[in-house]
């Protein structure tokens, strides 16, 4: 009887489809997610006890790209919000697949809506960059690079006041690991804001897992959950050469399966994103596809 309550207990994880690549320079991220579902991650994941499907699919209309990138990510965000909204209020549990980062504006502004009523949300965000542009700091306007300071509630308005509420995330309650590589701007911004980085230095010396442990009390200090946002350009280009921006010297995956793991037996995480796999970029033996799988599989251990 009692495993019967559990597994009705269990939340279904729902994978979230968020195709748009036109935020980045390189575009075709957009077509990481199908790659992904073609590859059957969710009967891998069904298969080894996680009971995943594959729900809402939402593409950005790349015919808006003539008005511009912000104009693709600015149409994009409040449909793909809707989803993720749509999943958390069924109970199921939201795993984002990007997809470039700019996604991470539709899928956090979704996810701390949903928690309003009840208390502020933390989020980590691991990324090799700190994505804290505005437009006007940008050397490249892609927008990929402004999603961490548009949830901090800095950048264009239709992109911050989503659900009419600036400032989703409280710099307090966020922190940044795996960044190596940012330019003057964005940092000056996160140093004025008062969040934490973590430097990759402090990852390569103590390893993944002992800095996460410190993260997650941190972001769940405050918090009644906390969610996780994976770029994977956070990770060595050895092992995810298939990313748009990568760069060297990065989290090496075993040590980031194993750090995961803790956060998979954590009732406080609310909801999990990978973005900016590029199927296009991905080298022969498709390592990438093969670390977004060990990542997703990592982290929905035991959910
Ligand atoms: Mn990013």
């Amino acid at each position: 009887m009692s495993g019967v309550v559990k597994q009705s207990d269990s939340r279904l994880i729902e994978l979230i489809a968020a195709q748009i690549g036109e935020g980045a320079q390189q575009m075709a991220c957009k077509q990481g997610p199908d790659f992904l579902r073609q590859r059957s991650i969710a009967q891998e994941l069904t298969h080894a006890g996680q009971r995943a499907f594959w729900g809402a699919a939402v593409e950005s209309d790349a015919q808006l790209l003539a008005q511009g990138q912000l104009a693709v990510v600015e149409e994009y965000v409040p449909r793909l919000a809707q989803a993720v909204l749509d999943a958390v209020m069924k109970k199921h549990f939201p795993v984002v697949l990007g997809g470039d980062h700019s996604c991470a504006i539709a899928t956090w502004s979704a996810i701390a809506k949903a928690y309003q009523a009840q208390g502020e949300l933390g989020l980590i965000w691991i990324d090799a960059h700190l994505d804290s542009h505005s437009p006007d700091t940008s050397h490249s306007g892609a927008p990929h690079g402004m999603p961490l300071a548009v949830l901090l509630g800095h950048g264009p308005s239709a992109l911050t006041d989503l659900y009419h509420w600036r400032g989703k995330f409280k710099p307090e309650n966020v922190v940044v690991v795996g960044v190596r590589s940012y330019e003057p701007a964005e940092a000056e911004l996160l140093k004025k804001l008062g969040v934490e980085i973590v430097s990759i230095e402090q990852v390569q010396k103590r390893s993944f897992a002992s800095c996460l442990q410190e993260i997650i009390s941190k972001v769940s200090r405050h918090t009644i959950g906390y969610g996780i946002t994976f770029d994977l350009d956070a990770l060595d280009p050895k092992d995810a050469p298939g990313v748009g921006s990568p760069v060297s010297n990065g989290m090496r995956l075993a040590d980031t399966l194993e750090g995961l793991s803790l956060a998979a037996q954590d009732p406080h995480l609310v909801g999990f994103e990978l973005v900016e796999y590029n199927p296009l970029l991905d080298d022969a033996a498709f390592t990438t596809a093969a670390t977004c799988e060990a990542l997703l599989k990592a982290v929905l251990h035991s959910r």
